[in-house]
């Protein structure tokens, strides 16, 4: 691992590389592509074209006075449709009150200790609110943690519990799995709760490059995966419970936790609220960005493939079993280094964006929407915006469907900034 060239990179690389040597030459402040990406999925539209069109995506600021540090999510808050929380990597959660256009933020969470964030892939990185946060008042972390007398670097799934004025107690850490982390990078990770109600974690393959350690394709790890848990019905003397229906439940041979696998290191996912897809953008190595529809018992290749091409420099990449599930979309490292998955538009305030997909890339800030129907892409992936020199950690949405993405100016210490989304008229 080269941490200087990471540190060289302010931008590019806080989500994504297993080799830094070849991306370095990636300004993270590229131009912007003008014509949509070649892609080798896009199906002839079935439907009226004014239907299946893509709008452009306008960016406009909002909560210009909040001072972020490294923000990388933004979480709404189930019981409250004018609070927004906001993720900071290295280990706080910033309020926002949303009626307030000036509103400089509350700080809700403080864990910079037990998180640790020395490397550049590394800190807390998600939140999830609980379904029923109003009545348990329970949140969920995933961090990175480093080892100690006792126990190696690991990933740490935690639960907290909050207060009724909004803060949350960090005193209240309930840890509900740790993973033993062999590297720096790749440590995932999105949690959210699915329409099922049980909980989903990404988990990254390790790190290092080309996965050494083949967790990419090994089910009794539960690393380069998605996990499902049921955190509501742990069974006596555990933390979790395992849905019955989870593929590997009651099979010795593999980790009952599993979901879906040969998944590198998928940083962010989200669920589209009317179809129930889990959407995913998958971090590439050297070549390849991906969009999946992450499904239920599903390998998604990882280490073999990378997007829709045998992985370089892998020597199983030959193992091009028809088991594995191709990605939806990809792009190549022309016009990008580390996609940043985002959500289906789902508001009301955008009809023409409604049904859209839109995701975009950390390093040189383009975004692209697509539609999907059956899970296969029906229009697009097109370019629909971004901003020059913004580096886009994440997506987020409201309640009422509204998107936002937040990210840092001027590379991945610069200024945390948020923006609103809409259809450009
Ligand atoms: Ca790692
Ligand atoms: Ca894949």
């Amino acid at each position: 691992m080269n941490f200087a060239a990471c540190i060289v990179l302010s931008c590019a690389c806080v989500n994504a590389f297993a080799s830094l040597t070849s991306v370095s030459s990636l300004t993270p402040v590229a131009p912007l592509p003008t014509m949509p990406v070649s892609q080798a999925v896009a199906t002839p539209p079935s439907a009226g074209a004014a239907e299946l069109a893509i709008p452009k995506v306008q960016m406009r600021r909002v909560w210009p006075k909040l001072k972020l540090i490294r923000p990388v999510q933004i979480v709404a808050r189930p019981d409250r449709a004018d609070r927004l929380y906001v993720v900071e990597q290295a280990g706080r959660v910033i309020e926002i009150d949303t009626a307030d256009p000036d509103n400089e933020g509350r700080i809700v969470l403080d864990i910079r200790e037990p998180v640790f964030d020395k490397f550049n892939e590394q800190g807390l990185l998600s939140l999830a609110f609980h379904p029923k946060f109003a009545e348990n008042h329970f949140v969920y972390v995933w961090y990175t943690a480093q080892k100690n007398e006792k126990q190696s670097d690991r990933e740490v799934l935690a639960r907290f519990t909050g207060n009724d004025d909004g803060t949350i107690d960090p005193s209240s850490q309930l840890i509900l799995l740790e993973i033993p982390d062999p590297a720096w990078n790749h440590n995932g990770g999105t949690v959210l709760f699915g329409p099922d109600g049980f909980l989903y974690v990404s988990t990254g393959d390790g790190g290092a490059g080309n996965d050494p350690w083949g967790n990419g394709q090994n089910t009794n790890s539960l690393l380069a995966a998605v996990l499902r848990l049921d955190v509501d019905h742990p069974p006596e003397g555990k933390m979790y419970g395992i849905p019955s229906d989870n593929p590997f439940a009651g099979k010795a041979s593999s980790a009952p936790e599993i979901f879906a696998y040969g998944l590198r290191n998928v940083w962010r996912m989200s669920f589209d609220r009317k179809t129930g897809e889990l959407y995913a953008g998958d971090v590439g190595q050297n070549a390849w960005e991906e969009v999946d529809i992450v499904t239920k018992g599903g390998n998604f290749g990882w280490r073999c493939r990378e997007g829709f091409h045998p992985t370089e420099g892998v020597a199983d990449r030959s193992n091009a079993d028809p088991k594995f599930i191709e990605p939806i979309t990809e792009y190549s490292h022309k016009d990008g280094v580390s996609v940043t998955g985002g959500y289906v538009y789902r508001g009301t305030e955008n009809p023409d964006l409604v049904g859209v997909y839109l995701y975009a890339d950390y390093g040189v800030g383009t975004m692209w929407g697509l539609r999907t129907a059956g899970g296969k892409v029906t229009a697009g992936p097109t370019v629909v915006g971004g901003k020059h020199g913004f580096c886009p950690t994440s997506f987020g949405e409201m309640s009422d469907g509204t998107l936002f993405v937040c990210g840092t100016s001027s590379g991945a210490d610069g200024p945390g900034q948020i923006f609103r989304l809409s259809a450009m008229k």
